[in-house]
């Protein structure tokens, strides 16, 4: 209806790729993703932890907006940022995996692996398989980057737990003190027109001291 607003509806991708620190940071700076979580998921044991996590890896939930994001650049960004090929020795905590939602997923989550996998000429160790359930990792797993800048969690009100696995801010401010952007798509990202003079000069400062470092555990 004309004048109202439309409702955004959001979706929901998990992906295993390595330590879940480097996959926050990435995935919080994307545009169109909106929150992320990182936790245990795609193995069978119950209650995992990350002292004992079983047969359950690492992984990055991800909600996101699909008018603004599609699957297939979130998947993209999964196989251009590690490790998968066959000739590493990956330890399931740290496997390669796809976790798909839905059928529209699944399928286009096979066709990218095929893709991938011609354009290696390699085996792939990557799995993709239906998400079933997913546990949210220990509260200091959590934008685990951000979690050492003590001024951007009070300046910014993220004083729970709660609220620093679920705020959108949480993400972006998680990325871009971790070295995952460039000081030009730090710029050029429209949450930066309300910060305050203080927040943006400490922010930018971590991109420009952070950048090109990579996103390590
Ligand atoms: N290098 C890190 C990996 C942590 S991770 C969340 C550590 O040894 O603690 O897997």
């Amino acid at each position: 209806m004309p004048g109202q607003l439309e409702e955004t509806k959001t979706k929901r991708a998990t992906f295993g790729m390595g330590c879940f620190w480097a996959g926050d940071c990435l995935f919080g700076i994307t545009p169109g993703v909106i929150k992320t979580c990182v936790g245990y998921a795609g193995g069978n044991q119950p209650s995992p932890t990350y002292k004992n996590m079983g047969d359950h890896t690492e992984v990055i939930d991800i909600e996101y907006d699909p008018e603004v994001i599609s699957y297939n650049e979130l998947l993209s960004l999964f196989w251009n940022n590690h490790e998968y090929g066959v000739a590493t020795k990956i330890k399931t905590q740290y496997a390669s995996l796809i976790l798909y939602h839905d059928d529209e997923q699944k399928t286009i989550a096979e066709k990218s692996y095929e893709q991938e996998q011609s354009e290696r000429g390699e085996i792939l160790t990557t799995i993709i398989k239906k998400f079933e359930k997913f546990y949210p990792a220990e509260n200091y797993h959590q934008k685990y980057r951000l979690q050492s800048h003590s001024y951007l969690l009070e300046s910014f009100g993220l004083t729970t737990p709660e609220l620093i696995c679920t705020s959108p801010i949480a993400a972006k401010l998680n990325g871009y003190v971790s070295g995952a952007a460039t000081l030009e798509l730090f710029n050029r990202d429209t949450f930066i027109h309300n910060l305050d003079e203080k927040q943006y000069q400490y922010l930018k400062q971590c991109v420009i001291d952070m950048e090109g470092t990579g996103l390590y555990c």
